[in-house]
């Protein structure tokens, strides 16, 4: 690359970065620091900031299920989470088998709709995603509503757009734990992004 190339690169590097307020300043940038769960660059434009919120580094599963995708409320699902501030680390879309499933819902195995949940849930493709932010695994259940459609509250994912707990449209993991297991089921560590939200300071007093 010769040297007015290079100019021009660093310029249009620099602009983007202004686009975002605050550049990453040395102080606040740890590379260290999100090393052991970062499948993303550790230098550059997409480098990490600091984790400057205790447990603003929480992650959970989020699906939607085949009744969700079959509606095309994959994107209002997505977009429920990212105006909440929530940052999305993961995403694909798969036609799930019964082994990933029966894993999934182990702890239901035993229930009378597990046979029914099982054929629903292979019925069509899943949409699987990692969000991740501060205490996004209880804020996500509560953005999802009650798993029964018929009690779950307005506003709430299923309470809009569902009737009956048998097509309850999308997943959210319930504990921090079980995220932490349902993430390591859905995703390699390398299909999760480390990135930087370029408003953070918007969403998170750093
Ligand atoms: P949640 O999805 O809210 O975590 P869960 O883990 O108890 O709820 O159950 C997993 C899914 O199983 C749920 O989203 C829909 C289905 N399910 C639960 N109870 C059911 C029932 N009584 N009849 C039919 N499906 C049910
Ligand atoms: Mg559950």
């Amino acid at each position: 690359m010769g040297f007015f190339q290079r100019c021009a690169a660093r310029s249009l590097l620099q602009g983007r970065r202004s686009l975002c307020g605050a550049a990453p300043g040395p102080e606040r940038h740890q590379p260290d620091a999100p090393a052991a769960r970062s499948a993303g660059p550790s230098s550059g434009p997409g480098r990490r900031y600091s984790a400057g919120v205790p447990g603003m580094q929480e992650r959970t599963l989020v699906a939607v299920k085949p009744d969700g995708v079959q509606r095309r409320l994959v994107g209002d699902v997505i977009r429920r989470f990212e105006r909440r501030g929530f940052k999305l680390v993961g995403l694909k879309l798969l036609q799930a088998n019964e082994g990933i499933l029966a894993e999934h819902y182990h702890e239901l195995r035993r229930k009378p709709f597990y046979p029914a949940l099982i054929h629903y849930m292979t019925s069509g493709p899943v949409v699987a995603m990692v969000w991740e932010g501060y205490n996004v695994v209880k804020t996500s259940r509560a953005m999802v509503g009650d798993t029964d459609s018929a009690e779950a509250k307005p506003g709430t994912i299923r309470g809009d757009f569902s009737i009956h707990v048998s097509r309850n449209v999308v997943h959210a993991s319930d504990s921090v734990e079980t995220a932490q297991r349902e993430i390591s089921l859905w995703f390699r560590s390398s299909e999760l992004v480390d990135w930087d939200c370029c408003d953070y300071s918007n969403t998170y007093q750093l």
